[in-house]
């Protein structure tokens, strides 16, 4: 099957708001006086809000209307943090990708648990790049789920063999391979080892590079 898309996660493959979510989480961790490291905010990638907030809660109960509260506090200094986000933002080699990819005549779609996602790539400028969006608003079900995945072949009406999911998260690699959809893994093997093909970042990477790796 020839490759005709390729589906960005946008948190550590676009661009790199987990920063963002980190000192977010951050802050709300310190006002409720439960540690919080850079590292563990590392197994938050990809994780959607709610999940994200039970990890870090580490097993402490508390009602649902306080889970709520806690998932809009954290959320408003993460608005605050993305209006910093400027087109500088974009990690390298994405914007020539997604570029490349546009002349050719192939599709790029956003795939992200994000709630903010559509804030974020309008921040970064690379909205009008993008064919299609698919984000935290567009299935219940995330990641490690394949739905978010399989909204966004949908929405361009190609089966999964025909897209290439670029993800930086474990529980995207899990989605990707669980829809049936070819896997690019980015960063630490660790990570994203299940992946068909890794690489360590989208820099210096070029389209025929892509198309070659996945023809095999
Ligand atoms: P929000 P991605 C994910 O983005 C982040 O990696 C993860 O840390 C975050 O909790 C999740 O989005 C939900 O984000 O709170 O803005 O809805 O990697 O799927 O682009
Ligand atoms: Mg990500």
């Amino acid at each position: 099957m020839k490759i005709k898309a390729f589906i960005f996660d946008l948190d550590g493959v676009l661009t790199d708001t987990a920063e963002y979510h980190y000192r977010a989480w951050k802050f709300l961790a310190d006002e409720l006086g439960i540690p919080f490291t850079r590292e563990e905010n590392e197994a938050l990638r990809g994780i959607p809000r709610r999940e994200s907030l039970l990890m870090l809660l580490k097993g402490r109960e508390y009602p649902e209307t306080q889970l709520q509260e806690f998932m809009e506090r954290k959320n408003s200094y993460y608005l605050e943090f993305i209006r910093e986000i400027s087109p500088a933002d974009v990690l390298p080699g994405a914007r020539e990708l997604l570029e490349e990819i546009r002349a050719t005549g192939l599709k790029s779609v956003l795939g992200s648990a994000s709630k903010n996602a559509q804030e974020v790539i309008e921040r970064l400028g690379i909205a009008i790049l993008l064919d299609a969006v698919s984000d935290g608003n567009s299935v219940p079900r995330q990641k490690p789920a394949p739905d978010l995945f399989l909204h966004a072949a949908n929405q361009l009406g190609y089966l999964p063999g025909e897209c290439v999911v670029v993800e930086d998260s474990a529980a995207g690699i899990d989605a990707a391979l669980e829809g049936g959809f070819w896997a690019l893994g980015l960063g630490p093997q660790a990570r994203v080892a299940k992946a068909h093909r890794i690489l360590p970042s989208l820099e210096n990477v070029w389209l025929a590079d892509l198309l070659a790796m996945f023809s095999r």
